[in-house]
């Protein structure tokens, strides 16, 4: 079901592992960045289909990605969750075509991450719609205060290689995030989360943004070192610690 949105809520986010939707985006603003997606993609809006472009980082190289992965609502969300100093280190589009038929297996994000201590919220934005039919976002509210070791999933339906074992995960609990454009929802680290795949003709077109604190170190040497998806932005408040500073992304000048 599409709801109005509600503010967000603290508590729930504390207590569930999640908040939302939360109407984050005005119309406007969804539909102008829903357009950018699309022309950075090279497609017609109106004939979405697969693409072979590296959906990953785009706020380190369009500055319309930065100004959205740094929207308002988005980051007076993470200072109410993480407090006053918020530091802005990944963004993924997750796009799915019509007809497109991988799932996202269910997964504990904090598994890929290479961050001591493991603080991560994420606001995860609709800017066109997400229904049950495209593959919304799916969560299972109350995960978040357990990790669990991923698994190979050796299915070749599933996006990634890796999820949580079958048998872990109560399926019946999930909660389908349907939004329309401009919702967002907020989960932590380790809320179990996932989505089917889009047996709709209506893209799914939406990204994630991950903020943390300046007391997180990022272990790169455990990414090779690799900075194309990891940069930190302080974003808002001071940075007492330093932890981070060879990796310091630059704001995109256009
Ligand atoms: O978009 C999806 O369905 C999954 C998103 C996701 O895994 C994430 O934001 O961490």
């Amino acid at each position: 079901m599409i709801t109005k949105g509600s503010p967000f809520s603290l508590k729930q986010y504390e207590e569930e592992g999640y908040s939302g939707p939360v109407q984050g985006l005005s119309l406007e603003e969804a539909d102008r960045y829903y357009n950018l997606f699309f022309d950075a993609l090279g497609q017609n809006k109106f004939a979405p289909g697969p693409t072979k472009v590296p959906l990953s980082a785009w706020h380190h190289k369009h500055r319309w990605a930065y100004e959205l992965a740094t929207h308002k609502s988005i980051v007076d969300a993470m200072t109410q969750i993480l407090g006053d100093d918020v530091v802005l280190w990944a963004m993924h589009f997750w796009y799915k075509e019509p007809g497109n038929g991988k799932y996202i297996p269910w997964h504990q994000d904090i598994n890929y991450w290479p961050m001591e201590p493991a603080i991560n919220a994420t606001a995860w934005v609709s800017l066109g719609w997400s229904i049950k039919e495209n593959g919304c976002l799916r969560v299972i509210p109350g995960t978040h205060r357990h990790h669990v070791k991923h698994v190979s999933l050796n299915d070749g339906q599933s996006t990634f290689g890796e999820g949580l074992p079958a048998d872990l995960v109560d399926e019946s609990m999930a909660v389908d995030l349907e939004m329309s454009p401009g919702q967002i929802a907020f989960f932590n680290e380790a809320t179990i989360h996932g989505s089917e795949m889009n047996s709709s003709n209506i893209p799914r077109v939406a990204f994630s943004v991950r903020y943390t604190t300046p007391e997180v170190k990022f272990k790169m040497e455990e990414w090779g070192g690799d900075t194309s998806r990891i940069r930190t932005f302080l974003v808002r408040g001071a940075d007492r610690f330093g932890y981070n500073d060879a990796i310091a992304g630059i704001v995109p000048t256009e």
